[in-house]
């Protein structure tokens, strides 16, 4: 997006101000909507992820995915760079499972949107405490986890994104804020967010085409929840209100929605497990895409 945005600031943010629809201004002070989840004492026996392999019917399409819950994800939930440390700052592009392995995740899926043209990483990326690309205020939905474990879902301006106190050790952007403390809040999103940082068309397309969808948010228990679904953007898959539904019948209470489209990639112990739709150099068969961040499962 231009340069430019950056000029029309609001600056001190004020909540009587009405905010219009796509509004791509940036909010640096003050407070933005979102929901806190209180870290979850680990329990006794915890072990690694449950992944659960589906396929479900959606509208009458039948649909593969993979629904992954993390049970104490302040040790073992990762955002990664694109190729590791640095990837952001270098605008590097790298399939899931380079990422992945280098890294020795368990599970692993696309994280965050990037520019396609540029491999720029787009919104926030706060990276095992180290913060390697900034939204500046941006208001897209932001999922994060902060030092003493609590999950954090929402809007933030940058200054809470900064804050010192209790700061985030992983944070990542997405578009759609689909489920707000146990209801779908995709109307509000789409109201509200900045369409600027999906690139599939206009606002309400991005919403409502069926394609390959992924998702990070939390359930009532506080494990992390990761959910990915195959697709072909208006050929397969599902849209953000099915994606929403499913997770709402998994008990999920907050997430968002991340990248999908062709760069949606689900990885399991180093090995591509999902089908992407997007197309190899030769057209008859399939690639993951070089994509920017990861969400990572690991050892402790
Ligand atoms: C490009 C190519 C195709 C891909 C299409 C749609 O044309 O990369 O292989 O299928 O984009 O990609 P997406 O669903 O991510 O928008």
């Amino acid at each position: 997006w231009g340069a430019s945005r950056d000029d029309d600031l609001l600056l001190p943010y004020s909540r009587a101000r009405a905010r219009s629809a796509r509004d791509c201004s940036r909010v640096r002070a003050g407070s933005l909507d979102h929901e806190s989840w209180p870290p979850t004492p680990a329990t006794a026996g915890t072990r690694g992820p449950s992944v659960r392999t589906f396929v479900s019917h959606f509208a009458n399409r039948a649909v593969p995915g993979h629904l992954t819950r993390v049970a104490e994800p302040l040790r073992t939930f990762s955002v990664l760079e694109p190729g590791g440390s640095g990837g952001c700052a270098s605008r590097r592009r790298a399939t899931v499972e380079e990422t992945a392995r280098a890294a020795g995740c368990r599970v692993a899926q696309n994280g965050g949107f990037f520019r396609m043209s540029t491999g720029e990483c787009l919104g926030n990326v706060v990276s095992d405490g180290r913060r390697v690309s900034s939204a500046g205020g941006l208001q897209n939905a932001q999922f994060g986890i902060r030092r003493d474990g609590t999950l954090v879902t929402g809007y933030l301006s940058e200054e809470e994104v900064l804050e010192t106190e209790n700061p985030f050790v992983q944070l990542l952007s997405g578009v759609v804020w689909l489920i707000r403390n146990g209801s779908v809040y995709i109307n509000e999103s789409q109201a509200t967010e900045c369409d600027e940082t999906q690139e599939t068309g206009s606002f309400s397309k991005f919403v409502n085409v069926m394609s390959a969808r992924t998702a990070v948010g939390h359930d009532r228990k506080g494990q992390l929840v990761l959910f990915h679904a195959d697709g072909q953007t208006e050929q397969r898959g599902i849209n953000l209100w099915e994606m929403a539904e499913f997770l709402l019948k998994q008990d999920v209470v907050n997430a968002i929605n991340l990248d999908g489209g062709g760069s949606a990639t689900f990885v399991l112990n180093g090995s591509l497990a999902s089908y992407p739709s997007d197309h190899c150099q030769d057209n008859m068969w399939r690639c993951p895409r070089h994509v920017s961040t990861v969400v990572c499962v690991h050892e402790p």
